[in-house]
């Protein structure tokens, strides 16, 4: 008996280490979930990502809209030019729809330096930055083209070389645009009828005192909440470009559209100081280049759509308003208290050289 069960007990031995090796052979070839092969993955698996990433350092770099919008399609074109020419080194991870937070947030995470890389409006950057109010004088830019010249020009480099101070590094000026006004009260042809609307505008005290003068009852908002607080009807509007408007989907829960085009606001790029400086001057130079020349993308195909996002609009049901010369100059002599109130803030100086650079460029 003894015997019998000494036999079957080996037997049972021999068969099991026979399946195990068998399992390892198999395992060797095709992987399978046994400690030692899993070992083996895990190892294989890891030089695979040094291997097809090979990245030095990694920029999370986020935005506000979303991706259909030419702001993402410039920070795509961002990552692949940094990506081609650091050879993989430096590794651009994208976000959009506000996915790692606002504009503010995304601005306190570069300065702590848990993100590196963020297109925020100019408008929320005066809230670190007094004089950024500059570029939310009303009516200032007549045109894109204006608007380019001043911002790539002596004042822009001005403005973005004051981000040192806020552990931020500005590298180009990309276009938000001329903004327009949306609600779902009803058509805005003239001053008129700002009369009591709530209107949500940036973070931005120069924008809350304008709406004001215009008669609105303005409310200041990240843009992360924008679209339920119009569905819900907290407020009857807001106003962003056209490119916004339509590709956001504000048209479902707007009904009317008014080109007033009475604020011009930049996107600026911005690298988060920490991360910059600890960056080698050659990888600083590919960014600040790549920064550029997608702005420049940026810009292009953010104004090639502009009327298919208008006739996009009217498809949509939307009633569009073109807003008439009086009308506008009525806004604009409405406004003006603002610019004399905000001009101490900003800086006399400042606000008469950008009006100076304005004239130049025109
Ligand atoms: C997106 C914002 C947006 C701006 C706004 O993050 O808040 O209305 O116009 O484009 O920067």
């Amino acid at each position: 008996m003894k015997k019998l069960a000494f036999l079957l007990t080996t037997l049972f031995l021999v068969l099991l280490l026979a399946a195990c090796g068998g399992d390892n052979a198999s395992s060797d070839s095709e992987g399978s979930d046994d400690s030692e092969a899993t070992g083996e993955e895990a190892a294989e698996e890891a030089s695979s990502n040094v291997a097809a990433g090979d990245a030095e350092y990694t920029i999370r770099a986020s935005i506000g809209l979303n991706s259909e919008h030419p702001q993402y399609k410039g920070l795509l074109k961002f990552k692949e030019i940094v990506e081609a020419e650091t050879d993989g080194a430096v590794a651009v991870e994208t976000y959009h729809s506000g996915q790692l937070g606002d504009d503010r947030t995304a601005m306190e995470a570069l300065q702590l330096g848990s993100q590196e890389v963020t297109v925020p409006s100019t408008a929320p950057v005066a809230n670190f930055i007094p004089e950024y109010a500059v570029f939310d004088i009303p009516f200032l830019f007549p045109n894109e083209q204006v608007a380019d010249a001043v911002l790539d020009g002596e004042v822009g480099t001005k403005l973005l070389e004051m981000l040192d101070e806020q552990n931020l590094v500005g590298l180009a000026y990309w276009e938000n645009g001329f903004r327009d006004m949306s609600n779902s009260t009803r058509p805005i042809e003239s001053i008129a009828d700002f009369d009591g609307l709530k209107i949500r505008t940036m973070e931005n005290d120069l924008h809350l005192a304008a709406f004001r003068e215009l008669g609105a009852n303005p409310t200041p908002m990240a843009f992360t909440e924008l679209f339920t607080a119009l569905q819900q009807g907290t407020v009857d509007g807001q106003e962003n470009p056209l490119s916004t408007i339509y590709l956001e989907g504000f048209h479902e829960v707007q009904d009317y559209v008014s080109n007033t085009h009475h604020i011009y606001t930049p996107f600026v790029f911005l690298v988060s100081k920490p991360f910059y400086d600890g960056l080698p001057a050659e990888y600083q130079e590919i960014l600040r280049s790549a920064a550029v020349e997608a702005g420049q993308y940026q810009r292009e195909i953010n104004r090639e759509a502009n009327e298919d996002y208008k006739q996009g609009l009217i498809d949509e049901g939307v009633e569009f308003t073109e807003m008439s010369d009086e009308a506008i100059a009525e806004m604009r002599e409405a406004v003006q208290p603002v610019i004399e109130e905000f001009s101490e803030t900003i800086g006399k100086d400042l606000v008469e050289e950008i009006n100076q650079a304005v004239e130049d460029a025109q």
